[in-house]
C-alpha cells in the first residue's frame, strides 16, 4: 500500500457497544468523516484470538477481565481505510478512559467506565496490519474505489 490514502485501521465495537445498539452510530461517524469501509463482520470472538489480540497487555492486572469482557458477547469487527485513519480513528474514539474522553468522541459521548469503553481502534499502522491479519482473511477485505472520490480527496 504505497498510496497514503490507503492506510487501514482495525476497529471493533466491543460487546457493550453491540448490546447498546451503537454499531450503526459508529459506522456512521466513520462514513461521514469520509473513510471507506473495507470489511465488517459480527462475531463471537474466541478466547485464543482475544488473548493474542491483547497479548501485549498479558502482564496487566486487568488482562483476564479484559479478555472475559471481550468474550462476553459478539463484537463487530471492521477495517476502515483512508488518509491517516489510524491516528484519526483513535481521535474519534477518544481516550482509553472515558472519563478523560472529550465529548464529541465515541467514548466521550457514550461511556464512563474504562472496563466498558465501547470500541477498540488500532494504535499504530504496524499494529493495524497485525490486527487486520489476525481478525480477517485476505478475501474478506473488499478492494474497491468510491465511484467519485473528488468530494473527499
Ligand atoms: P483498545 O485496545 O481497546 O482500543 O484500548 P486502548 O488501546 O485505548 O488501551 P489499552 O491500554 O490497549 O487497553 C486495552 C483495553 O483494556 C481495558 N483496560 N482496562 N485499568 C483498567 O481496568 C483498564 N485499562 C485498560 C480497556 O477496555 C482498554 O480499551
Amino acid at each position: 500500500m504505497t498510496d497514503p490514502k490507503a492506510e487501514r485501521t482495525f476497529l471493533a465495537v466491543k460487546p457493550d457497544g453491540v448490546q447498546r445498539g451503537l454499531v450503526g452510530d459508529i459506522i456512521k461517524r466513520f462514513e461521514q468523516r469520509g473513510y471507506k469501509l473495507v470489511a465488517g463482520k459480527l462475531m463471537w470472538a474466541p478466547k485464543d484470538l482475544l488473548m493474542n489480540h491483547y497479548k501485549d497487555l498479558s502482564d496487566k492486572p486487568f488482562y483476564k477481565g479484559l479478555v472475559e469482557y471481550m468474550a462476553s458477547g459478539p463484537v463487530f469487527a471492521m477495517v476502515w481505510e483512508g488518509k491517516e485513519v489510524v491516528k484519526m480513528g483513535r481521535k474519534m474514539l477518544g481516550a482509553t478512559n472515558p472519563l478523560q474522553s472529550e465529548p464529541g468522541t465515541i467514548r466521550g459521548d457514550y461511556c464512563i467506565d474504562v472496563g466498558r469503553n465501547i470500541c477498540h481502534g488500532s494504535d499504530a499502522v504496524e499494529t493495524a496490519q497485525r490486527e487486520i491479519a489476525l481478525w480477517f482473511k485476505d478475501e474478506e477485505l473488499c478492494d474497491y474505489e468510491f465511484a467519485d472520490k473528488k468530494w473527499v480527496y
